[in-house]
């Protein structure tokens, strides 16, 4: 389905009035708006390719209809996404759920709704049809060498399909512990692990990075071999320079402190990128921001100040990817409320009052410390987001018109009630 351009003005106008007089209060109120617009525009988050479509649990799974059935689908889905909020202007692929048949025609057709490809995913956590090795003991930590072998001859496959692609990044989530005590030994899992990724390193194109993603448990509940962030950051440091680490928030153990971990690997150099969503429980892939919109704030924050201060440029030097996967909602819907939320709480975080915290700060001054942060996080700046995407060619309100204009109804007819979209 195509979004026509007059659509998104005809919305735009018929909103206009409401939105000047929210935005005339927020600038009266935030003295560096129009630099934190800037940045907004600027602001880029992946989609992934595997969340497109709705997510099952292990009792069941509740298709919306209208799925994406192809990776060129999937990109016109993204594409619909990106004309209405201007800010999802990449992809990230798993392989081998989004194998690209013809790599030239796909960049093209990326291309043509103007999308970048983000980090590409490689999956040695799931047997696949004629595979000849099974994953179930692991895959780069196996003690059998020629399935470690398999796991790494798919990940360099990945990082060819990557390269044809214009990606500039690998990222490796692996599945790979124990389930139960004594089934491992840590130090030769670690060891095994370690040398696979070398190999893998050993074939990145120069101007490529490696994220070495962690999580703490699931689908093995006794031991994950890169289990936290410092197992990962005692990886990537190995490795070299074309190593980090990426942080999913669903992948911590319960109350983990995630704005002190990515302050750290900032300044450890070491952070690569993210994946977006929120929890309760474990790895729910919720929402961004649609449970713990103060944790994200705060995140945002060490981010801004972590990067000013290694002169980064928040656009582009960290991989910004949302992992996710609905269950109830209409993905794209649910992805758009995620971008959303990811926008306002890096908007917020652009208008903490860093001077006075830091003077505060050295002061040991608690209560304004709070106040800063808190006067940054309760500040609506909804209408600061909006602006930034109406400059960029976007929907002031993108879910409204997403709806107004019933594009699910449409993708349910082009493709069908019982579409079925590749992924989880
Ligand atoms: C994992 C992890 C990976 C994602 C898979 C599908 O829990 O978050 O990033 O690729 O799920
Ligand atoms: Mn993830
Ligand atoms: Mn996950």
């Amino acid at each position: 389905m195509q979004l026509e351009k007059y659509k998104i003005q005809s919305h735009n106008e018929d909103v206009l009035a409401g939105h000047q007089r929210k935005l005339a209060y927020t600038l009266s109120e935030v003295e560096n708006a129009e630099s934190i617009i800037q940045k907004l525009v600027d602001f880029q988050i992946a989609i992934p390719s595997w969340a497109l479509g709705t997510g099952g649990t292990r009792f069941g799974r509740f298709s919306g209809g209208g799925e994406p059935r192809s990776l060129e689908e999937k990109i016109e889905d993204v594409g619909l996404l990106h004309s209405l909020n201007q800010a999802s202007g990449a992809i990230s692929l798993h392989i081998p759920w989004d194998i690209p048949q013809n790599a030239q025609a796909i960049k093209v057709l990326a291309a043509q709704h103007g999308l970048k490809f983000d980090a590409v995913n490689s999956n040695t956590f799931q047997d696949q049809p004629n595979q000849t090795h099974s994953y179930k003991f692991g895959s780069l930590q196996n003690v059998n060498k020629a399935i470690r072998k398999q796991a790494i001859d798919h990940n360099i496959e990945v990082i060819k399909q990557g390269i044809e692609l214009g990606s500039e990044s690998l990222t490796v989530w692996l599945s790979d512990g124990s389930c139960f005590p004594g089934q491992l030994n840590f130090r030769k899992a670690y060891q095994n692990t370690l040398e696979s990724l070398e190999e893998i390193y050993a074939a990145l194109p120069d101007n490529w990075k490696l994220f070495l993603e962690y999580k703490c448990a699931e689908p093995n509940f006794y031991s994950t071999t890169v289990g936290d962030w410092g197992q990962s950051y005692s990886y990537v440091k190995k490795l070299g320079d074309k190593a980090f680490t990426l942080v999913d928030l669903g992948h911590h153990l319960p109350n983990a402190n995630i704005e002190q971990i990515v302050s750290l690997l900032l300044m450890e150099g070491k952070l690569g990128g993210f994946h977006f969503n929120d929890s309760k429980y474990g790895d729910d892939d919720l929402t961004a921001g649609a449970l713990k919109p103060y944790q994200l704030f705060l995140i945002f924050n060490e981010l801004v100040e972590g990067m000013d201060a290694r002169g980064m440029n928040h656009a582009t030097d960290l991989g910004w990817m949302i992992d996710a996967s609905h269950n109830v909602k209409d993905p794209l819907e649910d992805l758009l409320q995620s971008v959303e939320a990811i926008m306002t709480a890096y908007a917020q975080a652009l208008f903490v009052d860093k001077k006075a915290l830091e003077i505060a700060q050295e002061e040991n001054d608690v209560v304004r410390c709070q106040e800063i942060l808190q006067n940054a996080f309760r500040t609506d700046v909804r209408a600061l987001v909006a602006e930034a995407r109406l400059r960029a060619g976007g929907a002031l309100n993108p879910i409204a018109l997403y709806r107004n204009l019933k594009v699910r109804e449409n993708l349910i007819q082009e493709r069908g009630l019982k579409a079925v979209s590749t992924g989880l």
